[in-house]
Formats: C-alpha cells, sequence, structure tokens
C-alpha cells in the first residue's frame, strides 16, 4: 500500500508527567502496534494541553523530553510515524481558535474531563481547561484523521472532535475528515490501586495507586502486594470487586489470557498468589522497554534532530488544513 492510500491514525499524550501503567496499556502499546497494521500513524506529546494546568517549567521540559525518548523506547519507529511535539507546530493553536468559534458553550459545559479537572483545580479554572476539547479536535481535524485511538475517558473530546467537523464540513463544504474513536477492549481502563473506582492516573502523583513505568522491579512488587482488593479472597471476574477485576484485566492486558483463563490459573489460591503473579508479568514488560529508554535519553542532541524533523513533517500537513478552513471561512489570502 502506497503511504497517501493509507488511513490516518493519530493520537496524543499530555506531558504532565512520567507517563503510567494505564498510559502504557491504554494507549501506547496499541498505538505503537498500529505502525505494523498497514496505518499512516501520527502521534504526538500534547504540551499545549498540559499547561491547563500549571506545569513548574525544569519540569515540563523534563517530562517532555523523557515522553519523546519513551516513546522511541516502547517502540515507536520514526521510518514510519510522525511524532512530534504540540507546540513545535504552530497550525494547533491557529485552528483551536478558529474552531472556538465553531463550538458552543454548553457543548463545552457538557464535558465529563472538565468538570472533574475544574474541581480537582478549583483556584484555577482557566479559559485553557474549558476550550480543551477544541484544540484536541485541531489536534485531529489538521492532519484529516480517520482514526483517534484513546482510553475511554476521551471518548466524548473525539465526538465533540467529530460534532465540529461535520458542522463546519456543513456550513461550507467537506473540509475536514470526520473522525472516529477507537477504544480499546483491553486495558481500556487502568484504575488506582489503591481506589479502583478512580482511573490511574499520573497527575494524581507517583503514590502507591499508580505505577509509573520507570518504576523499578521492587517498587512495582510493593505496589501491587499493597493493591487494595477485599476481604472474599477469591480471583473472581466482578463489578463487585473492583479490586480485583482491575488487577485481572491488567494480567490480561498483559497475558492475552481471558477472565475464565485467569479465573481457573488461580483457582483455590488468594491474593498472597496472584498480586505478585501480576507484578511479574508488568515487570517483564517494562525491564527491558526501561533499558532502552536509559541510553536514548541520555543522547539529547539525537532526540533534537528527531523532534526538529517530525514537527517540520507534520507542519507540512497541518499548513495546507489550516489555509483550506481559512480559505474557506473568508480571511483575505496574503497572495
Ligand atoms: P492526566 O493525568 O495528566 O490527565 P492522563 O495520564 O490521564 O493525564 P494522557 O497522558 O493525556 O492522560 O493520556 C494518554 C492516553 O492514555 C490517552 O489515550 C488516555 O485515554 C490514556 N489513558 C490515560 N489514563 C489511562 C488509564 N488509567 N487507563 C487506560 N488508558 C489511559
Ligand atoms: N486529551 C488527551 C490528549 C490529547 C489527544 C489529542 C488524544 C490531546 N490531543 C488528540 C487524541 C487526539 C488526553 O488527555 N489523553
Amino acid at each position: 500500500m502506497e503511504n497517501n492510500e493509507k488511513k490516518r491514525i493519530l493520537s496524543m499524550y499530555q506531558c504532565t508527567g512520567t507517563f503510567t501503567l494505564g498510559n502504557y496499556l491504554g494507549a501506547i502499546r496499541n498505538h505503537i502496534h498500529f505502525q505494523e497494521e498497514g496505518y499512516q500513524c501520527v502521534y504526538a506529546l500534547a504540551d499545549l494541553h498540559a499547561i491547563t494546568v500549571r506545569q513548574e517549567p525544569a519540569q515540563l521540559r523534563r517530562y517532555t523530553m523523557e515522553a519523546y525518548a519513551f516513546l522511541l523506547a516502547a517502540g515507536l519507529d520514526l521510518e514510519k510515524t510522525i511524532f512530534f511535539v504540540q507546540s513545535h507546530v504552530p497550525e494547533h493553536a491557529q485552528l483551536a481558535w478558529l474552531l472556538n468559534c465553531y463550538t458552543q458553550f454548553g457543548e463545552l459545559s457538557r464535558m465529563t474531563q472538565f468538570k472533574d479537572k475544574s474541581q480537582k483545580h478549583a483556584d484555577n479554572i482557566n479559559a485553557g481547561l474549558f476550550t480543551y476539547p477544541c484544540l484536541m479536535a485541531a489536534d485531529i481535524l489538521l492532519y484529516q484523521t480517520d482514526y483517534v485511538p484513546v482510553g475511554a475517558d476521551q471518548k466524548q473530546h473525539v465526538e465533540l472532535a467529530r460534532d465540529i467537523a461535520e458542522r463546519f464540513n456543513g456550513a461550507y463544504s467537506p473540509t475536514f475528515t470526520v473522525p472516529e474513536p477507537i477504544i480499546p477492549r483491553r486495558g481500556a481502563r487502568v484504575m488506582s490501586l489503591q481506589d479502583p473506582t478512580r482511573k490511574m492516573s499520573k497527575s494524581d502523583g507517583n503514590n502507591n495507586g499508580c505505577i509509573s513505568v520507570l518504576d523499578d522491579p521492587d517498587t512495582i512488587m510493593r505496589k501491587f502486594k499493597r493493591a487494595v482488593t477485599d476481604s472474599e479472597g477469591g480471583v473472581r471476574y466482578s463489578d463487585e470487586k473492583p479490586g480485583v477485576k482491575n488487577l485481572m484485566e491488567i494480567y490480561s492486558a498483559l497475558t492475552g489470557r481471558t477472565m475464565e483463563e485467569i479465573e481457573r490459573e488461580f483457582d483455590g489460591k488468594g491474593y498472597g498468589d496472584f498480586k505478585p503473579a501480576v507484578a511479574e508479568a508488568v515487570i517483564s514488560e517494562l525491564q527491558p522497554i526501561q533499558e532502552r529508554f536509559q541510553e536514548i535519553v541520555k543522547d539529547k542532541s539525537y532526540l533534537q534532530q528527531c523532534y526538529r524533523q517530525n514537527a517540520e513533517k507534520a507542519s507540512a500537513i497541518a499548513r495546507r488544513t489550516v489555509q483550506k478552513a481559512m480559505k474557506k471561512i473568508g480571511f483575505l489570502p496574503i497572495s
């Protein structure tokens, strides 16, 4: 298949902290897999989104660089995939403004993430937090994206991007490809090990509920051993046992085993056997990636060369879309 016939996939990651096991299982690992399945993949670090919550400057730079290195270590192949940093491609901010004017206050008010984050950061409910989904719609629509793989938490934002695209196309003429979300079956929502009713989130800090992809084996083992379960004791998949259900989902995502197979494997055994087995599966997945990461992250000039070249590739595509949209709206062309 030629590149221009391939369906395009786009996804992005906030660089607000070290990736969690949730980011890895729910997103990164699947996204990297798409490279091998004949899609044109476009991935980026959403640093413009990151500043909707206050970031410490030196830390934001470090997290961005480390996130870039981590994806390469996890197998992202720059021969096949475009991978850049959002703020390096100014068209994102440019299209976001335009789309702001095609999005209703009421639509943005209904976004679950806005409601959650404005509760969490009650002292900084800034306009960017509110219009975050318009920037995300711009990210997606700039690249004429067919599919957007994201965790279940982001589905609502992708649906809004669809609505905006349809509205714009309807008001003028076809301009944007209308994207579809892809939600993974396994690992779609990895929950906190301490509170299995809340998603594992890197912005919650590196506490016992959250596995960082750079945690060492002892830390991973300790966190799993302390994971909240229940007093029943059996490895059984049930909504009434959210802690065990979460651990089973993690184990299933890593081993490929079904819930029935896992129940059989641990039949007659307790959490004392199950928790370390889950931890071991996580450790053996992450260890080789961590080793490659340590090599890549040291080589700053290589990383810089990669993100610079990829920003240029992304910009070449994004520029065409912005020009097309501006022309339709009626802006006076400069030449
Ligand atoms: P933050 O905590 O700063 O809000 P995050 O970790 O929730 O960030 P991103 O880094 O922007 O979110 O997410 C990257 C991808 O990881 C997204 O596709 C998102 O849906 C997915 N993801 C995030 N958390 C989880 C989780 N706990 N389980 C599964 N997928 C997740
Ligand atoms: N909002 C997403 C990150 C994100 C994204 C995107 C995902 C920003 N732009 C475009 C898919 C497509 C998040 O918080 N996970």
